[in-house]
């Protein structure tokens, strides 16, 4: 029998030249956990299937984490049978994005790709994909949600929940989930060169976010197919996939939040404060105006301070690009703007605190602070002080 793959360790980057000798074509990893029922017939579709097409120019990988039904044993019996199978036995690290990662970076192929053990993606579906990649796509993806795509038997919640945790994803990071129309397939396939290099970050279930969030991919080629009913073995997904769905959808957001930028922001924005209360102070106490018109005056002179601060500093290589005087000005104004829709916002967010949600004023109005920062940075930044390239 044969004995299994060494499993990869240290951090989960794809090397950019495939390890040992010679390169193929086509890798294809085939993540289990307790599949020992389907992984012979999995095996047998796919080579059938990759034989007929790329004879001896592909390797299929099964990723088992040491499954109590001994899955990967079955496997490596069955490796005896298809020399193309390689088999991986983990057992320090366990979970289906890092499975398929530890898969990947073993992988020799120029084309690396994913299909679930269970029978759920239908294999023919594979060749449509590769053609896909054959026609220059970075990254070509089954999805159930285009033409010649669905759900085979799906409850009304789980559909419910499936297209929540869509939804929530486009919300959070619209620049990864907004690209394609079903972000949660597990079955694609990517070139080689458009993720080796990049350091992955997996949790979870959702490889596949994390693909399109870090790689290079500029071409996405998408293939409909429907996930079909599972006839051995159990599913594995349970509420805690939908915690790390969460958790990923956090990380790839601060991932491509320009976090340096955002403190300089935050800095400049504090000031401001000082700024506004310095200036309500003197001019109650010493001009004795009153509190209206002290109290805007003081914020137009903060707000001042802050533009000066975030055009000079927070975004100056940005605005060093645009600095006639017009369109100085033109930036301050939007400024204002932006900051008077900000202060709405934050009235909003409080009256909803503090009334419907039942908070705490000063924990309410902290939080809307909060909030605003992020709206206000996020739209000064895609607004405002925007480079466009119209002359
Ligand atoms: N290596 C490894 N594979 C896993 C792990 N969790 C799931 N898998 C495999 O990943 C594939 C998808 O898992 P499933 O539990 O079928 O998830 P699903 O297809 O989204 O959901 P169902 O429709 O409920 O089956 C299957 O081939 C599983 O055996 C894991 O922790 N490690
Ligand atoms: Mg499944």
């Amino acid at each position: 029998m044969f004995a299994s793959l060494p499993v990869p360790t240290g951090p989960f980057e794809i090397p950019e030249a495939p390890p040992g000798s010679e390169g193929i074509r086509f890798s294809l990893i085939v993540p289990t956990y307790k599949e020992s029922g389907n992984v012979r017939a999995i095996v047998g579709q796919l080579t059938q299937l990759l034989d007929s097409q790329i004879p001896n120019d592909y390797e299929l990988i099964v990723v088992d984490d040491d499954s109590p039904d001994r899955t990967w044993k079955v496997a490596l019996e069955v490796a005896n049978e298809y020399p193309q199978l390689r088999v991986m036995r983990r057992q320090t690290e366990r979970g289906l994005s890092t499975a398929v990662i530890r898969g990947w970076q073993a992988a020799r192929g120029e084309i690396l790709g994913v299909i679930d053990a269970d029978l759920q993606h239908p294999p023919d579906v594979l060749l449509k994909l590769y053609s896909e990649i054959q026609r220059g796509a970075d990254l070509a993806i089954a999805s159930r949600h285009v033409e010649e795509g669905g759900v085979s038997d799906w409850s009304l919640v789980r559909r419910f929940l499936s297209r929540g945790a869509q939804l929530l994803g486009l919300i959070l990071v619209p620049g990864v989930v907004g690209r394609v129309s079903d972000p949660m397939s597990g079955y694609f396939l990517v070139r080689r060169d458009a993720i080796a290099g990049k350091r992955l970050d997996p949790v979870g279930y959702k490889i596949l976010l994390e693909v399109i969030g870090r790689g290079n991919i500029r071409w996405i080629g998408e293939v409909g197919y429907v996930f079909q009913e599972r006839t051995e073995g159990e599913s594995k997904v349970t509420w805690k996939q939908y915690i790390e769905y969460l958790q990923h959808l956090v990380r790839l957001r601060f991932a491509r939040w320009p976090m340096a930028r955002f403190l300089r922001f935050g800095i400049v924005g504090f000031s401001g404060v000082f700024i506004d209360m310095g200036v309500l102070y003197i001019l109650r106490e010493f001009a004795l105006l009153g509190l209206t018109r002290s109290a805007a005056i003081s914020a137009e002179l903060a707000i001042l301070n802050n533009f000066l601060w975030n055009d000079i500093w927070t975004f100056g290589d940005l605005s060093r690009q645009q600095k006639k005087f017009s369109q100085r000005v033109k930036r301050f104004l939007k400024f204002n703007l932006i900051c008077l829709a900000g202060l709405c916002l934050k009235l909003l967010l409080l009256n909803f605190l503090f009334n419907v949600v039942g908070l705490d004023e000063y924990l309410g109005n902290f939080l809307a602070i909060a909030a605003v920062t992020f709206w206000n940075f996020w739209v000064n930044l895609k607004l405002n002080w925007r480079v466009t390239q119209v002359k």
